[in-house]
């Protein structure tokens, strides 16, 4: 997927590099720690690893583990209020877990894109 030429085979495949932080874990409230993320939507799974140089290599090279992954099913996605962060264009990812995401990024045509990828994945999954 990083390094294809090609658009995404399916519309729930999708990674790019997003500023993401967690606020909630387990229903918890947990402090913030934004960090640039490569990001990789695969089937319904959201899955992060740390911005490593290029990031061409995710799957296939040898720092390929995530660091976190979520499952979306039964989780709801929208944009976040104005008193979650005083950054811009940012969405608010909750999970059936008890995991709250505040994933973000200054270009808005890309978090637009990613909100829509979002949102179309959890309903494709409503239903598992
Ligand atoms: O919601 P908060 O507490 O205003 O979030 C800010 C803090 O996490 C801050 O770090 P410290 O915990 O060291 O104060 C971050 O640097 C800020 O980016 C957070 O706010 P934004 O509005 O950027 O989400």
């Amino acid at each position: 997927c990083p390094s294809s030429p090609k658009p995404p085979a399916s519309p729930s495949e999708k990674c790019g590099l997003l500023n993401v932080t967690k606020i909630t874990e387990h229903g918890k409230k947990v402090r913030k720690n934004w960090t640039s993320s490569w990001t990789v939507l695969q089937g319904s799974s959201l899955l992060f690893t740390k911005n490593q140089a290029g990031g061409t290599s995710w799957f296939g090279g040898g720092q390929s583990k995530p660091e976190f992954t979520v499952d979306l099913r039964g989780g709801s996605v929208e944009w976040a209020s104005k008193d979650k962060s005083s950054k811009k264009h940012v969405m608010e990812v909750k999970t059936r877990q008890g995991t709250e995401l505040l994933i973000q990024s200054d270009n808005d045509g890309l978090v637009n894109e990613w909100y829509q990828a979002l949102q179309d994945t959890i309903s494709t999954h409503a239903w598992e």
